[in-house]
């Protein structure tokens, strides 16, 4: 176990991407902590918008401090008990990590959801495959960027996993898991592989999440109260 002198708490529901980001960033840098149900099915309580106004998940909890963003919670783990390994030492290296960080919430994301909203989240009646198809466009353009650069290194920024990869990574499970047309990226697809290797992308992010709604309920539901 790593230095944590007490356990961090988590808030959020186990299917959710955002808290996978920082469950699998938990387990990589061997930490104690606990989770706790929230948000979706599980519902979200006062206490919880108290410390978390935007209703959203994952929160984080070290000692004093009360932490939401996922990828600022990613950045204070890695910062704070993983200088030199999950979060560079050298700040330009640093700097490229929060780059591909930001990439994936600001740029892959929109095209991502396109497709993962109406695939999986709403029920079929509401789904637009026109919605599908341009998601299906927008994410293919952008992962050629991936491509070019993981065609010179292993991860993100060097040989090694640093945070940079935790965001990408956690959404790589989900666009290579949902039936839907892909291209053909090679060093995509064996960076997807490195990651799949790793016991704790395994546990925290290759977490099943079902075809359409109901199937995502349901697996919401049997995730319940699992760490
Ligand atoms: N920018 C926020 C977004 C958080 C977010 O949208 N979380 C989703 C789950 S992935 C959520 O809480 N949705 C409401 C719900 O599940 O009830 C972050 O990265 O933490």
């Amino acid at each position: 176990m790593n230095s944590n002198a007490h356990k961090i708490t988590v808030w959020g529901r186990r299917n959710s991407m955002n808290v996978q980001k920082v469950m699998w960033t938990l387990g990589e840098l061997d930490l104690d902590y606990q989770r706790n149900d929230m948000a979706g099915s599980f519902g979200i309580d006062d206490q919880y918008t108290a410390k978390n106004p935007n209703a959203v998940v994952p929160t984080i909890e070290d000692g004093e401090l009360t932490l939401y963003e996922s990828n600022a919670c990613v950045r204070y783990l890695a910062r704070q008990y993983g200088m030199g390994s999950l979060c560079p030492s050298n700040l330009k290296d640093a700097a490229l990590a929060d780059q591909w960080m930001d990439w994936q919430c600001s740029t892959f994301g929109s095209g991502f959801f396109m497709i993962f909203m109406n695939k999986i989240r709403v029920p079929a009646e509401k789904s637009s495959q026109d919605q599908i198809t341009k998601g299906e466009q927008q994410t293919a353009q952008l992962l050629q960027q991936l491509e070019t650069k993981l065609e010179q290194t292993d991860y993100l920024v060097g040989n090694t996993l640093t945070m940079a990869d935790v965001p990408i990574g956690a959404m790589l499970y989900r666009y290579f898991m949902m039936e839907i047309e892909r291209p053909s990226l090679p060093a995509v697809g064996a960076y997807y592989q490195r990651l799949t290797a790793r016991p704790d992308y395994q546990k925290h992010v290759m977490i099943p999440f079902g075809r359409n709604s109901d199937e995502w309920l349901s697996e919401e539901k049997r995730n319940a109260g699992l760490q």
